[in-house]
């Protein structure tokens, strides 16, 4: 959830960051475990967490292979939720219906979204990315532009292998040290990871009912409103003034058809002056625009990307129109 907002913190790394060198950053290591060892991170942890670590240049540097292009919802949304991946969220909702209803009720998600969140972060747990957790994190803190942010992401996964989660060699995320199929960052996976299967391992990478009950569990924490949707598209009929526009203004529908907003459709909205939202541009005042309820603001909080947002919404909507059988 994290590791947008990262890239762009990363974008200027490769410019007059510190260098990075395998030397430096053995040193680095050794004040590491020391640390961690004072924490009270069992040795045998610390032997198997960091036995083959190296400098992993590679993460630092990934952030250069993260194209610059312009992009709108427009061209965006086909890349990211294309008609396969909507029929593959349809055809598992319907495999787990079941465990996915459970864990909607028990949590206060809809379980659409549990899917829709699983399809856009690791496509359906089918790419989790392969770097060592540890080795990954702990050459971001040393690189050192986001150096303590990066050491708790350190400290936290190795209390999650002392915890007996998951073994080291198996802790496996994506290069910023987005871990398993609900992509959390360490410390994420300590504040809401889930062990509902019941046992004893919080396992994210493997163990589906652990997977779909940590992320709703996530979203329960940041807000999440079982009987509200995420957003609808609008058109404004009227121009907007800018204060009005963000996820920091919040009007009820009533008074935002009062400033000019309507359905998609041209139609009036509900009428209701007790569902308050926000009004969005993803894009500028040329493209979609999107009255945003609570459940927006709280994928935002899992990523912090308008795109993702109404990614994570979008696909949601496909799953559940038309109903499944
Ligand atoms: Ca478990």
């Amino acid at each position: 959830m994290w590791k947008r907002t990262l890239a762009g913190a990363l974008m200027s790394l490769s410019a007059g960051a510190a260098a990075v060198d395998a030397a430096g950053f053995k040193d680095y290591v050794e004040t590491l475990k020391a640390e961690a060892a004072e924490q009270g991170i069992k040795q045998s942890t610390l032997d198997s967490a960091f036995a083959d670590i190296k400098l992993f240049k590679r993460a630092i540097s990934a952030d250069r292979n993260q194209p610059e292009f312009k992009k709108t919802l427009d061209t965006y949304l086909p890349q990211a939720v294309p008609e396969w991946k909507v029929a593959q969220a349809r055809k598992l909702y319907k495999e787990h219906r079941e465990l996915l209803e459970e864990i909607g009720e028990a949590y206060g998600v809809q379980p659409r979204f549990i899917v829709a969140l699983w399809g856009i972060e690791t496509n359906f747990g089918g790419y989790t990315g392969n770097y060592p957790v540890v080795g990954t994190t702990a050459s971001l803190a040393y690189e050192g532009r986001r150096e303590a942010f990066f050491k708790e992401q350190v400290f936290a996964a190795l209390k999650i292998i002392d915890d007996g989660h998951i073994t080291a060699d198996k802790m496996r995320g994506s290069w910023a040290g987005a871990m398993g199929q609900t992509q959390f960052m360490p410390t994420s996976f300590l504040s809401y990871a889930v062990d509902y299967d019941g046992d004893g391992r919080k396992d994210i990478w493997h163990t589906l009912p652990d997977v779909f009950a940590s992320a709703a569990n996530y979203l329960k924490n940041v807000g999440w409103q079982y009987d509200q949707t995420w957003a609808r598209q609008v058109r404004v009929t009227e121009p907007v003034a800018e204060e009005l526009q963000g996820l920091e203004v919040k009007k009820s529908l009533a008074e935002w058809q009062a400033l000019g907003v309507r359905k998609y459709d041209g139609g009036n909205l509900p009428n209701r002056a007790d569902i308050e939202a926000s009004l969005v541009f993803p894009d500028d005042a040329d493209g979609r625009v999107y009255l945003a309820y609570a459940n927006y603001d709280a994928l935002m909080r899992w990523n912090r990307s308008h795109y993702f947002a109404v990614a994570v919404g979008y696909l949601s909507d496909r799953i559940k129109f038309p109903a499944i059988e």
